[in-house]
């Protein structure tokens, strides 16, 4: 009796280390070459996934899907795209302007420990993270789009590199607060993020854009960025997306390019050329030459931020957005599309929304969107974090 007690005690205790540790590590790396070498397994599974799944689907984001909508602001459980579609959307875009500061809210008032909290319950779910920063002008103190020039002036040697590295430590605080432990015997990992720093690169409107630095300086800032995050910080959980607006060719979109070693996704925003049906030929311009040029460096290509305010063209998901994407065998290749964020009527009082909610007109529209084979929402996504070859 005493005999078969102690077997039972002991035997869980000499396999449990060994299975902690195997299930720890017991998936290959996936082979693939991403911008930082020692990205985390979950992270280079997600750039696999992400360059696998692009062959045949688009995953749909959207951006702030779980704090707020049209006619509701922190409510649990809910999302626009939820309401109108039945599932959560695929990628969650989120924002974290004013981090630097030490604010306790982002720009548009969202709380950062809640945003922590919604990150970590999309991910839990399978759905894709990303994060852009309108970050503030370190120079003036002024917002983003304070266009006084500053790249210089925060780059190795420059008067405010200092203020500047001190944004990005508050960042990789952040960062390093996005961890998820998938069940009771497994570690905790950190969450993959898609980050999309310094974007829309090739307007004007933010102190980082065309005519406020040379691209020598925009490309010594993002290598800055990354060396420090990946090298100095010890982030390897991200992936890192360069994001310029509308292009006039592919020699302009790598104009301020900063390297292979450097970039995993090649994205593109564009708001303009999706406003309606003439301008769609320009709009599957760029898509081509984003996946072009992604799948000739082995990189991702996707349509990072894009929408059209308040969707008064009741068909718009499908005959211009879907339309685009779906011109030909090149534009459809690309891993995802997100849409811009939700304004609450009630804190802003404007009609600034990008995906529709539920009794919206474009609503009906939207539901063919999502149900169009090409088009992958939360519900429709394979395991995005491990590679089973
Ligand atoms: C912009 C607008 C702004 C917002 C910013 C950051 O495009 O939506 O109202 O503050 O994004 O989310």
């Amino acid at each position: 009796m005493m005999k078969t007690r102690n077997f039972l005690i002991i035997v869980p205790l000499l396999i449990l280390p060994g299975f902690l540790f195997f299930s720890s590590c017991s998936h290959p790396g996936p082979d693939v070459i991403t911008a930082d070498p020692d990205a985390s397994y979950q992270t280079k599974a997600l750039f696999y996934n992400l360059d696998h799944i692009r062959v045949n689907s688009v995953l749909f984001g959207h951006q702030d899907a779980l704090a707020y909508g049209v006619e509701w602001w922190d409510e649990p459980g809910r999302s626009d795209v939820k309401e109108v579609a039945g599932s959560y959307p695929a990628v969650y875009g989120w924002e974290i302007g004013d981090l630097e500061l030490g604010n306790e809210t982002n720009l548009d008032g969202v709380d950062f420990k809640k945003m922590q909290g919604w990150i970590i319950e999309g991910y839990s779910r399978g759905g894709v993270i990303t994060i852009a920063w309108h970050i503030n002008n370190p120079v003036t103190g002024g917002n983003s789009w304070d266009t006084t020039p500053a790249v210089a002036q925060v780059l190795p040697g420059g008067s405010h590199h200092d203020l500047f590295t001190g944004y990005l430590d508050i960042f990789a605080d952040f960062v390093n607060g996005l961890t998820y432990k998938p069940g009771f015997f497994s570690r905790s990992h950190a969450i993959p993020v898609i980050f999309r720093p310094w974007h829309e690169m090739t307007g004007s409107w933010f102190w980082w854009g065309s005519n406020l630095c040379t691209p020598d300086e925009y490309i010594a800032l993002w290598r800055f960025t990354v060396e420090y995050l990946r090298d100095e910080k010890g982030l390897h959980n991200l992936l890192y997306a360069y994001s310029p607006d509308r292009f006039d060719s592919p020699e302009h979109y790598l104009e301020r390019y900063p390297g292979d070693e450097y970039v995993d996704i090649l994205g593109y925003d564009d708001y303009w050329n999706v406003r309606d049906r003439e301008r769609l030929p320009l709009f599957a311009n760029g898509l081509r030459t984003v996946v072009e040029l992604a799948e000739e460096r082995g990189k991702i290509p996707a349509l990072t931020e894009t929408g059209l305010e308040a969707i008064p063209d009741t068909t718009w998901w499908t005959d211009v957005l879907l339309a685009g994407i779906t011109t030909d065998e090149i534009t459809r290749r690309i891993a995802y599309a997100q849409v811009w964020r939700n304004t609450a009527r009630s804190v802003e009082n404007r009609d600034h929304f990008y995906a529709p909610y539920a009794g919206h007109l474009s609503a009906p529209d939207f539901v063919e969107f999502a149900r169009h084979p090409l088009i992958l929402l939360e519900r429709d996504l394979p395991d995005m974090y491990s590679v089973r070859k």
